[in-house]
């Protein structure tokens, strides 16, 4: 994806998980909005795109971040919301280990207390170590967690898995973390 698409992407992060509003548009309780009317939205906004720009966005997407809704032609972002949606997805049965990259300044904070969502809907778990660098990493030093799912599965906490592999959970108490060293 070149530098002009991940501005793209960039922008349509922004609008379909932060701030709708921004350019005037709603999403819908599931966090869809038609295709024709965010591309009217975006234009009016001073960020024109065209529909073939969105389509090889959300194809070339390095997190494939959005999908598209063929038969209604509604767009939305998979996960990352900080706006109120509901992603719709089924409870699924977690692999017996996830990973979690942050910034080694939250350590102690995240031993103590564990992992909570901040402003985002869920707390986002990587289902390997290398994906879970790469997360850490968007901030400087890092160090990855391992989170013992099959434990906290079987404890009763829920996980939800989207299309784009990233596994989503409410909050993983600190009994259930580990530092991968
Ligand atoms: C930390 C990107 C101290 C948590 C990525 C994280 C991911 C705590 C930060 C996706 C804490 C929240 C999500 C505690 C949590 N004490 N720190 N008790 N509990 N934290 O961005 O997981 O490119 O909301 O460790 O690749 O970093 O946007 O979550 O560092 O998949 O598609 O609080 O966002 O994907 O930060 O990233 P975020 P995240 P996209």
């Amino acid at each position: 994806m070149d530098k002009t698409d991940v501005r793209r992407s960039k922008r349509l992060s922004q609008v379909l998980r932060h701030r709708p509003g921004s350019v005037g548009i709603e999403l819908d309780p599931h966090g869809w909005v038609a295709v024709p009317a965010l591309l009217d939205a975006l234009a009016t906004h001073g960020t024109p795109m065209t529909r073939d720009d969105i389509d090889r966005v959300v194809l070339g997407n390095d997190k494939q971040r959005f999908e598209i809704d063929a038969p209604q032609d509604r767009i939305r972002a998979r996960q990352g919301h900080t706006v109120e949606v509901d992603l719709d997805l089924a409870p699924s049965d977690p692999p017996v280990v996830l990973f979690h990259g942050t910034p080694r300044a939250n350590i102690e904070s995240i031993l103590a207390t564990g992992l909570d969502r901040r402003r985002r809907h869920h707390v986002h778990l990587s289902p390997d170590r290398e994906t879970a660098e790469r997360v850490g990493a968007r901030r400087g030093d890092f160090v990855v967690f391992r989170v013992d799912a099959a434990t906290m599965h079987a404890a009763g906490l829920i996980f939800w898995r989207t299309d784009n592999d990233v596994w989503l959970t409410d909050t993983v108490p600190a009994a259930y973390l580990a530092l991968d060293l």
